[in-house]
């Protein structure tokens, strides 16, 4: 009886460190999700180039969010929709109009969006001026979707109003 209780005791370890080592590892503060961390910058009125190199220096490979699908967009909007404070503007993602064509989109690691998930507003992307990714936060009247924004849209909005927070994003580490 001792050995069996000694081998459950050895198997339910083994078990147990198989998915500690499956959910991978983040940063202190960063939040996991599907083999990535998430950070969230709540009380940055940064422009979109800002909040870009914001991300990579706070944490190695980190950047700009970058939004492949569904399931992770709808994680991205708990995380959005969990902070406290007015996210009217939500966030700035990892997206930008492509400076040679501008009316083709690329994420921060390259991938073009054609041709893969995309979640826009309606009437959005609205402008070639507007070059920069954002995120609608939960109190906008078009929350959960994409727009395209003037880079420098976070100095524009006026004093005492939200501006849009970052959003970072970094492999999870395996080991
Ligand atoms: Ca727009």
């Amino acid at each position: 009886m001792a050995i069996k209780k000694t081998t459950l005791f050895v198997i339910v370890f083994i078990m147990l460190q198989a998915v500690l080592m499956a959910k991978g590892c983040c940063p202190c503060g960063w939040v996991e999700s599907n083999s990535f961390c998430y950070f969230m910058n709540g009380s940055s009125e940064v422009k979109w180039d800002d909040a870009r190199t914001m991300c990579q220096e706070i944490q190695k490979d980190a950047d700009l969010a970058v939004i492949t699908s569904e399931t992770q967009n709808e994680f991205l909007y708990g995380l959005i929709n969990s902070k406290t404070q007015d996210s009217w503007y939500g966030t700035w993602i990892g997206l930008e109009r492509n400076a040679d064509d501008e009316n083709k989109f690329y994420w921060v690691d390259g991938t073009p969006l054609s041709g893969q998930y995309e979640n826009w507003a309606s009437r959005e992307p609205s402008s070639n001026a507007e070059k920069c990714g954002m995120f609608w936060g939960p109190t906008a009247s078009i929350p959960n979707k994409w727009n395209d924004a003037f880079c420098d849209f976070s100095i524009r909005v006026s004093e005492g109003k939200p501006k849009p927070l970052v959003l970072c994003q970094k492999p999870a580490e395996s080991d």
